[in-house]
């Protein structure tokens, strides 16, 4: 294992797929190498992409990783997270086929995470994941994920700025509103600014923007973490509104300037350090309360715990009354 840290800390490729692959299983020795390559972490910057499925976020992360290295002298990890299982083989190729024009480049790393039923997992694994390339010196981290509920919320809270990608054509009905997934963002971005309707799109975004952000959008509550935190930076970011044309260079230098914006943002202000601190506050707590539920559960026997469900079925026992009598045992 200590060879696995070495070679990883030195840029062996291979030997960091290989422990990203032990990361996302959080296998035993993922665990322990991240323990290792914990005091390297805190380093890289994270940048989360989401938005509804086909807005062009792969292409988006794609330009905007082609347009950095050749502009800035920085190391790009990209992290595609696709929770909706029957597609991610397609999914993954798409993105393959997409990115290809950046593979090649020994400054850029891109890794497709693999489709696990649990959805707590997955922002757990792809948390790990994210400390495994930061450690491993990537300078910026790019997390793209498909808006669509609170794992994506969870994955978004990983990173230090969040883009929400949203595209024309579908008149005042934008999905990112509808998805409830607006409150989340940094920088909002209408793709595909070639299209009719952007500046319908940008109505919409925009009057969302005064109305209710980041409270309540369509009725939905978002996130109470995440409606503290942006309530705080609401103090002093209010989110742009910026085109981009992917399939172009069009709005990239606009889109870079707000990503270190932002940034610059959250460092002259504190909030950086801040939701760091949040951020490992929440893994700890996460990995507490894994740790006392199977160390319980190493304290009651399968045969208890089935003969008092029994009675939970039964309405005999109440959840709270059940977990109450196996705990005096
Ligand atoms: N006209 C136009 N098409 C674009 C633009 N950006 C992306 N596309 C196209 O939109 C389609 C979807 O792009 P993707 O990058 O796969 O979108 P995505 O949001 O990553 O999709 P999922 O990961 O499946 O949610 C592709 O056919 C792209 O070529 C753009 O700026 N203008
Ligand atoms: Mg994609």
């Amino acid at each position: 294992l200590a060879g696995v840290v070495e070679a990883v800390l030195s840029g062996d490729r291979l030997v960091l797929s290989r422990l990203i692959t032990e990361v996302e299983n959080i296998s035993e020795p993922g665990k322990t190498a991240l323990d290792e390559l914990f005091p390297k972490t805190g380093r890289a910057y994270l940048v989360g992409v989401t938005g509804a499925p086909g807005t062009g976020k792969s292409s988006l992360v794609n330009r905007l990783t082609q347009v950095l290295r050749r502009e800035r002298n920085l190391k790009i990890a990209i992290v595609a997270v696709d929770p909706s299982s029957p597609f991610t083989g397609g999914a993954i190729l798409g993105d393959r086929v997409r990115m290809r024009d950046l593979t090649g480049d020994p400054g850029v790393f891109i890794r497709s995470m693999a489709t696990r039923g649990e959805l707590g997992g997955l922002a757990r694994a792809t948390s790990g994941v994210v400390q495994v390339l930061d450690a491993a010196g990537y300078d910026l981290i790019i997390i793209e994920t498909v808006g669509a509920g609170q794992s994506e919320v969870d994955i978004a809270r990983l990173a230090h700025t969040t883009l929400v990608v949203e595209a024309p054509g579908m008149g005042d009905d934008i999905q990112a509103i509808k998805a409830g997934i607006l409150e989340i963002a940094d920088i909002l971005v209408i793709n595909k600014a070639d299209l009719p309707g952007v500046e319908s799109a940008e109505r919409a975004l925009k009057s969302n923007l005064e109305m209710g952000y980041p409270g309540t959008i369509n009725g939905k509550v978002g996130h109470r973490t995440v409606k503290q935190q942006k309530a705080d930076e609401r103090a002093g970011w209010v989110p742009p509104v910026l085109k981009t044309i992917a399939l172009s260079e069009s709005g990239f230098s606009e889109l870079i300037a707000a990503i270190f914006e932002h940034k610059e943002f959250l460092e002259t202000s504190g909030l950086h350090a801040q939701r760091d601190r949040e951020r490992l506050e929440i893994e700890f707590e996460n990995t507490l309360r894994d740790k006392l539920v199977s160390d319980w559960k190493l304290q009651v026997s399968p045969a208890e715990i089935m003969k008092v469900k029994d009675q939970l079925y039964l309405r005999k026992l109440s959840p709270s009354q059940a977990v109450e009598k196996l705990s005096k045992k």
